[in-house]
């Protein structure tokens, strides 16, 4: 129950697409439905179960439900899934009070009728969205401000729809900043200048840190729900280019890296990497650029396929088509910055990919539904440099070995396995110039948990973790808000560690920085402002890939 209760509080929030009007589809064979009961069932369907089902309902963590695959079943069968849920991690909706009787019986009866489909999103969409509030040559030469930047936290303040630009040395909040609805993340360019953030409804916003007060230079929506966002890395490249990935349409966008102009756009539709049957959804998570390439590494979710996108010539865009496992959603370098791991989440596996020679080197199996966020890397006494994972679905910490090398006997298998607190993990991080790994637990259903972290010392991994009450440690008011301790995130010195406590949109929330040496309270920002904080972005660590 527990591990679905976290999926759950994962897996289901609303999606943008809940708002885009479509037109009624209906199938002969399905119970009739009014206009009105269709608009209702098809906005709970995208608040609640489009997350795992898909937009398309082909399925993805969820089972696919298709008319073929519903009207078999009928209304009644459907109802009683519904309502109870299953051990195959379907929620309760109904005996969780979350879903009405009523409301039950007209989901059973939507899902037997055809989905209906969201507009698609082409160049004109985009470029009809797309605003260049100050254009380069307007743009300052130098740096105007007197923050030390690259110690700057990209903050997600993830219901309020906007970015927290906090000072790392003071603790200050520099700006507030209006970004995308439920912006999810930020990433930071090359040459550490400009911050990119990203929303759920496929608004990119592009922020100049060198200005007096670091704020929008451009924006565009590159798609109606969307996640991730990049930006050239490669030599000669930096600063040149970005990109960002979109659930709906299933598409990614080049864009120019000054502008946002979108330049180029992508499709993800195709085959999977297992059956290789053709899905017509497939969502774009996590993007990368190599370092050794003039290439993005575009995760594609549900056909399973890591695309290596050669953009040294816009004109003959070339891509590598490298099958890994279906699921693939977040990852993170090694500490070598060669290989990238990425989590197949609901296929319990990280692929790796080699991005000098573009192959996939491995395909491990991890525990129950690997979540690393960027993952954390560090030296392991026995086994040299490892990269790690923690779970959404067991209480494990998975160690991969990454040095092919010097450690070959274990490159790109597990070599350790660490208990953890609990399950429901997001992320997990050490920084080079640390000794410590923090794995947080913020969807784990028992409060003990989801409010403290757990730090193990990499030179003793087998004494086990000891616990921090980071929750505690906020001291915010008992207002009934879930305090989740979610993201650590280090410092540029990497000698401090931040955490966001995260709670409801209408309850008290706050940053706690632990010192990483003693592990004792440091400091915690408490601000009205801070609404929903989640993800955190070090503008040094983000920049150069530090984790
Ligand atoms: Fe995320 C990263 C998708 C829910 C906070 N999230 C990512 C990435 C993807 C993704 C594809 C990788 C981007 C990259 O690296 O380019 N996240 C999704 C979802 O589809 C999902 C399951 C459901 C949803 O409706 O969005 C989801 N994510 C959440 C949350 O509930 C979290 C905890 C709070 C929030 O802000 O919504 C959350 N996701 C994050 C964060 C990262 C992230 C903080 C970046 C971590 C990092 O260190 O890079």
């Amino acid at each position: 129950k527990g591990v679905s209760e976290a999926e759950k509080n994962y897996q289901a929030g609303t999606s943008p697409l809940t708002a885009t009007p479509m037109v009624q589809s209906t199938n002969p064979k399905a119970p009739p439905m009014s206009l009105a009961e269709f608009d209702a069932a098809r906005k709970i369907y995208f608040e609640r179960c489009a997350g795992c089902h898909g937009v398309l309902r082909k399925g993805a963590t969820g089972k696919p439900l298709t008319p073929d695959l519903t009207v078999p079943k009928g209304t009644d069968y459907l109802k009683i899934f519904i309502a109870y849920g299953s051990p195959a991690g379907m929620p309760n909706w109904q005996t969780s009070g979350e879903l009405t009787e009523a409301q039950v019986d007209l989901m059973a009866r939507y899902i037997q009728h055809e989905p209906p489909q969201p507009p698609e999103w082409g160049l004109a969409d985009m470029k009809g969205t797309w605003k260049v509030t100050v254009a380069p040559a307007d743009r300052p030469t130098k740096k105007m401000n007197s923050y030390n930047i690259s110690n700057i936290f990209s903050t997600t303040l993830r219901d309020a729809g906007e970015v927290a630009l906090i000072d790392g040395d003071s603790k200050k909040i520099i700006s507030i900043i209006k970004t995308g609805y439920a912006v999810h993340i930020s990433r930071v360019s090359a040459s550490g200048r400009y911050l990119f953030v990203i929303g759920r409804d496929g608004r990119v916003n592009m922020i100049d840190l060198w200005m007096e007060t670091p704020t929008n230079v451009a924006e565009i929506r590159i798609g109606l729900e969307a996640r991730s966002v990049e930006t050239s890395k490669f030599k000669g490249y930096e600063d040149k280019l970005a990109i960002a990935g979109a659930y709906w349409p299933p598409q990614f966008v080049i864009m120019n890296g000054d502008t946002l102009e979108p330049l180029k756009i992508v499709a993800t539709r195709g085959m999977t990497v297992d059956t290789q049957e053709y899905h017509p959804e497939p969502r774009v998570a996590s993007i990368v650029s190599s370092l050794h390439k003039p290439e993005f590494i575009v995760n594609v979710k549900e056909t399973g396929k890591s695309l290596m996108v050669d953009y040294s010539d816009m004109k003959s865009l070339k891509l590598t088509e490298m099958g890994v496992a279906r699921y693939l959603h977040d990852g993170g370098w090694d500490s070598s910055k060669r290989y990238f791991m990425v989590a197949a989440n609901q296929s319990n596996k990280i692929g790796v990919i080699d991005s000098k020679n573009d192959t996939v080197v491995a395909v491990v199996d991890v525990g129950k539904i690997p979540h690393p966020g960027r993952g954390a890397n560090f030296k392991h006494p026995k086994y040299g440099p490892v990269w790690s994972t923690g779970h959404l679905g067991d209480e494990t910490v998975s160690l991969i070995g990454t040095d092919p090398v010097k450690h070959k006997a274990h490159a790109f298998k597990v070599v350790q396995t660490l208990a953890g607190q609990g399950g429901g993990s997001l992320f997990l991080k050490s920084h080079p110039k640390s000794r410590h790994l923090y794995v947080d637990t913020p969807l784990n259903p028992d409060a003990g948990l989801s409010q403290s972290i757990a730090v193990y010392d990499i030179n003793n991994l087998d004494k086990g973790y000891k616990v921090l009450p980071i929750g505690q440690w906020a001291g915010l008011p008992d207002d009934g808000g879930a305090k989740r301790v979610v993201q650590p995130e280090y410092n540029k010195a990497g000698d401090e560690v931040w955490f966001s406590v995260w709670s409801a949109k209408d309850k008290a929330s706050a940053i706690v920085v632990v010192d990483d040496k003693t592990l004792q309270l440091k400091s915690v920002i408490r601000d009205p402002r801070l609404i929903t904080p989640t993800g955190k972005f070090n503008v040094h660590n983000t920049q150069h890939d530090v984790y």
